[in-house]
């Protein structure tokens, strides 16, 4: 039996970076796919033990953690290495904070639930769609590219991969998916190509997980 299950959807970019982390700890888990595209998330069922209605979630330990990063910080105490934030109080502030800005300003906006408000409630077509999350990407990759600027080596934070490239390997995957040019941020593109070719970046990839379509 697995150590940990995995209630996951191979596009979330949130279950894409717990995918990252478990992989990087070594922890061995069992992924349980439900379905976005079908609504799978509102299904009683599901909100029975994620009252929020989204992926991910994580069984480990005797406990259900949710929300990615949580999830993250969960994993970082609890299997020590490989160390995912620095030791010193302030770069660890900063690494967070790169995170931050990927998990709480860039993608919420362009959430599944969030796109298919614009479109429903309130009636936008799929160009205006298209330049909303074109618009919170771009400013929130500017902030991004210039935060690292101070810390970044072959990662966002120095030469071993952190929080921060948890957070920005899924981002970029969804920058690409919707055709939103990422040229102009050379080290967020560095960063994303140095771990994307780390195995446990590469096995947490969404062409590499079942694909419920
Ligand atoms: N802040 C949450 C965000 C989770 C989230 O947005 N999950 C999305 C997939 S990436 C989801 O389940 N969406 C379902 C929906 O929008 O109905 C986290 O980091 O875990």
């Amino acid at each position: 039996m697995a150590d940990a299950i995995l209630y996951d959807y191979w596009r979330s970019s949130a279950a894409y970076r717990v995918r990252i982390a478990l992989n990087l700890k070594g922890a061995d888990y069992e992924q349980r796919a439900v379905d976005l595209a079908a609504g799978a998330q509102k299904a009683d069922d599901y909100r029975t033990i994620n009252p929020q209605g989204m992926v991910p979630l994580l069984e480990i330990d005797g406990h259900r953690l949710t929300q990615s990063l949580s999830i993250i910080m969960y994993l970082a105490t609890r299997i020590p290495e490989p160390v995912l934030l620095p030791a010193d109080p302030a770069e660890a502030a900063h690494v967070r904070s790169m995170a931050l800005t990927i998990a709480c300003d860039i993608h919420p906006l362009n959430n599944l639930r969030v796109l298919k408000y614009l479109k429903g409630e309130f009636g936008q077509d799929q160009p205006a769609i298209d330049s909303w999350i074109a618009h919170w990407i771009g400013e929130g990759f500017a902030a991004l590219e210039a935060m690292a600027a101070s810390s970044a080596g072959d990662f966002l934070y120095g030469d071993s991969p952190t929080i921060a490239d948890i957070c920005l390997v899924p981002q970029m995957y969804n920058a690409r998916r919707f055709d939103v040019p990422v040229g102009a941020y050379p080290t967020l593109v560095r960063a994303d190509a140095n771990a994307s070719k780390l195995d446990a970046f590469a096995r947490a990839h969404p062409d590499r997980q079942e694909q419920v379509l």
